[in-house]
């Protein structure tokens, strides 16, 4: 694995900031109507994405899908900020021409394929597309995340059998937030090892401390170098957290405050700052001017999607189809 040095932990503390501070800025928008529909946030999950994005090849090689708290993958992988902020503010600068929304940010160019609204229907088409990679022998691996409540669906079973059967290039991500909307995991199995759904398909499998970078990183090596060098795939369980509600109308009387609180003392961008200070990594003043480089790339990203146009009636079509790619027939068939 790349080593994990001072860089990687300034890198890490950035981007996590980046996107949670993004985020708190979209749940102000929301509550100013700007950003209309749904609207579900990732804080408090971080630590899974920055792990991953530590070990995986990027610019389109290595691939992600995920569900619909999906604002910061893309930003990660190297999406501009202020597209990702216009695609939610419905403009047409936005990734999807502002057509597509806070579920459905895409962008092929990145390696970052959706944003998927219907629970568990990505862990298939993650499978699908870890299948092209084996098919084309492109050397990518498709990291297909999913959240509890999506792994207790029957597409889970039928990909994770597949996955097996072809020996897939496809890390599967369990993000185990705790719930699934107001239900907790508790209350949908006899069980709540998750990751456990792994054995049953002999798929190497294993929970993972998904609050930290550092382990998101070794455990996501290990995986990517199995699928890798065509030894299938592995199911990983991240044990995390969501700090906020579901999406942004939920009143969260599944749980208590004091529960938010005491995830909140293991926080994933407090762990990596704590490091930071420990080992010198930064002085304060130096840490004062990411936070500030931070807040300030946020404001630059609702400058440019406020001024930015909604699309025109005339361009709704345009986004239906990719044209070039469909109908899609693989050559070699
Ligand atoms: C097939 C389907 N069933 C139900 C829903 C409604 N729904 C939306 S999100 C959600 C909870 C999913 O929870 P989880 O998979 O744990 O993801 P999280 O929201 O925690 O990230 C449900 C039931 C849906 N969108 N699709
Ligand atoms: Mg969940």
């Amino acid at each position: 694995m790349k080593p994990i040095t001072k860089e990687v932990y300034l890198k890490w503390y950035e981007d996590m900031l980046l996107w949670r501070k993004f985020e708190d800025k979209l749940a102000a928008l929301y509550i100013q109507q700007k950003v209309r529909g749904f609207l579900h946030l990732y804080n408090g999950q971080e630590a899974v994405l920055a792990g991953a994005l530590h070990v995986m090849q990027l610019g389109g090689k290595d691939k992600m899908i995920t569900a619909y708290r999906n604002h910061v993958q893309p930003i990660g992988m190297g999406v501009d900020p202020k597209r990702v902020m216009a695609e939610l503010l419905g403009k047409v600068t936005g990734t999807s021409k502002g057509m597509g929304g806070s579920m459905h940010i895409f962008s092929k160019e990145h390696g970052f394929y959706g944003g998927h609204g219907i629970v568990g229907a990505q862990i298939p088409v993650g499978a699908g597309m870890a299948f092209a990679d084996k098919y084309f022998e492109t050397g990518g691996v498709t990291l297909t995340y999913f959240g509890d409540g999506a792994a207790r669906q029957g597409s889970l079973h039928e990909a994770f059998n597949m996955a097996m059967l072809w020996k897939l290039p496809v890390v599967f991500i369990c993000e185990n937030n705790g719930y699934a909307m107001g239900t907790s995991v508790e209350r949908t199995a006899n069980h709540t090892d998750i990751w456990k759904l792994g054995l049953g398909y002999e798929m190497p499998c294993g929970p993972v401390d998904g609050m930290n970078p550092v382990k998101v990183a070794e455990a996501m090596e290990e995986a990517m170098d199995r699928a890798r060098r065509g030894d299938g795939p592995t199911f990983l369980e991240m044990k995390t957290y969501r700090y906020r509600g579901h999406s942004m109308s939920d009143a969260q009387l599944y749980r208590t405050k004091d529960e938010v609180e005491e995830y909140k003392k293991i926080d994933p961008i407090t762990q990596i700052l704590d490091v930071i200070k420990e080992s010198n990594y930064a002085t304060e003043t130096e840490i004062e001017t990411i936070d500030q480089r931070v807040k300030d790339l946020v404001e630059e990203c609702v400058t440019f999607a406020e001024e930015s146009d909604f699309p025109e009636v005339s361009q709704l079509y345009d986004v239906v189809y990719e044209q070039e790619n469909y109908p899609f027939i693989p050559h070699k068939l």
